[in-house]
């Protein structure tokens, strides 16, 4: 068989298959749509032109001493836009992934992306409804199920909760309960559990560990979330001999939880927070850090009962991961997280993670923040599979392997959607 015809039988198949976005922190129309008026789904050329990422740019080629943090911050949205549009877009070519994934998402949705101004683009979106926008952007997409971040240590997002328990219902959507706190802030933590009506102490005096299984399955309840998951530092440890309410608040209280509810614990493991390295640039001042793979294996070990979603930030935890991932059927391996989602990375960890898991893993997620990003996420993202798929498939074939437009099907189907779902039902 020709590369060539093997390489239009996978894009095919890419191009068909219905993708399950496993990550991203996109929300129902319920939880508001007007990001200026508090709602949390954010969409619009506005938002996705101050995307955290691009905000960070921006500051590379503007530096504070020019325009400060504060000044930047108390722009309108629309001002903060037209001033990344006119240095990362206009007076500098936007080949940075976070740059080509804007043009890639203006033009997919039919607008010409050569624009030297937002009025155009914006007058367009004015006249998009929200509620139909997000049926658009899954079909362009070709996504069939959002899965959001709903972290209910927010206090606003954990009002609209309290205040509407139908507020995450939305058959294109699922929610996840985001936890971070209880493991990057356990007092704090504790301070609010017990404001909240489950007596928590940071010592685990009382009723501590009833209390707190006791708010995870009322809110993994409330949310009806399809898995808990927590961001980690690169010091993440298990166990962690200078952390034990951290150990015991993983193996008392979030270990037997889970199992009961047989629900996976996802674990996004290297993220140093924005404190540590620039909060003066908000979301976009977090950075990576290398992180411990055998703390994963301890977990995996320890709890195989217990199923884990995990993705760690650092490339350079990538190898070592996936062969840990051999080890442990527990383990699904997931995503090019955040600062691995560009093109050179993505190909490199998708190369390995064929050659040593075969198909049993899942490639990526699109972590959109902006219901837009979707579009351009999922279409960069299916370019590298095509390439890296059909050079795998070509390897095999050229040996007397047949591969069959079928097989390939059914493998991209594993890959984008099956293998998570298959994954929550075991
Ligand atoms: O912790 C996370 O879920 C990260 O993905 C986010 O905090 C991060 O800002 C992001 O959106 C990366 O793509
Ligand atoms: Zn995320």
């Amino acid at each position: 068989m020709d590369r060539q015809t093997l390489f239009t039988q996978v894009q095919t198949a890419l191009d068909q298959q219905p993708i399950t976005d496993l990550h991203t922190h996109c929300y129902t129309p319920k939880f508001g749509a007007s990001p200026n008026a508090g709602g949390l789904l954010l969409w619009g050329v506005d938002e996705l032109v101050t995307y955290h990422y691009l905000v960070a740019e921006v500051y590379r080629i503007v530096p504070d001493t020019v325009l400060p943090y504060e000044k930047f911050w108390a722009m309108p949205k629309q001002a903060q836009a037209d001033h990344i549009w006119k240095h990362c877009f206009v007076e500098r070519s936007p080949i940075s992934e976070a740059g080509r994934g804007v043009l890639t998402t203006l033009a997919k949705l039919g607008l010409d992306p050569n624009e030297k101004d937002l009025s155009g683009y914006r007058k367009w979106f004015a006249q998009q409804d929200p509620d139909k926008y997000v049926d658009k952007v899954m079909e362009l997409a070709h996504v069939d199920q959002i899965t959001m971040t709903n972290e209910v240590f927010d206090d606003h997002e954990r009002g609209m909760w309290l205040k509407d328990k139908n507020v995450g219902v939305d058959s294109r959507f699922k929610a996840v309960l985001r936890i971070d706190k209880l493991l990057r802030a356990w007092p704090e933590a504790c301070a609010k559990l017990t404001e909240w009506g489950y007596d928590a102490r940071p010592d685990f005096s009382g009723d501590t560990e009833a209390n707190v299984r006791r708010f995870l399955e009322d809110w993994i309840d409330r949310m009806d979330a399809i898995y808990v998951a927590m961001s980690l530092p690169p010091e993440f440890r298990f166990p962690d001999p200078e952390n034990e309410a951290g150990n015991r608040f993983i193996r008392n209280c979030l270990m037997p939880v889970l199992r009961d509810r047989k629900l996976p614990w996802a674990m996004m493991i290297g993220s140093r927070n924005r404190v540590q390295v620039n909060p003066e640039l908000r979301d976009a001042g977090d950075m990576v850090g290398k992180s411990e793979v055998l703390s994963v294996v301890n977990l995996c070990r320890e709890f195989r009962q217990n199923k884990f979603l995990v993705t760690m930030l650092s490339r350079e935890n990538q190898h070592e991961l996936c062969v840990a991932a051999r080890k442990f059927g527990n383990m699904m391996l997931f995503g090019c997280w955040w600062f691995l989602n560009n093109p050179s990375i993505i190909e490199e960890m998708t190369r390995m993670r064929l050659e040593l898991l075969g198909t049993s893993f899942v490639p990526q997620h699109s972590d959109a923040r902006i219901l837009d990003q979707l579009i351009y996420k999922w279409d960069h993202t299916r370019k590298i599979l095509a390439k890296v798929l059909t050079d795998k498939y070509y390897d095999v074939a050229e040996i007397g392997y047949n591969v069959t437009p079928e097989q390939i099907k059914r493998d991209v189907a594993l890959l984008l959607r099956e293998n998570f779902r298959d994954f929550l039902k075991r």
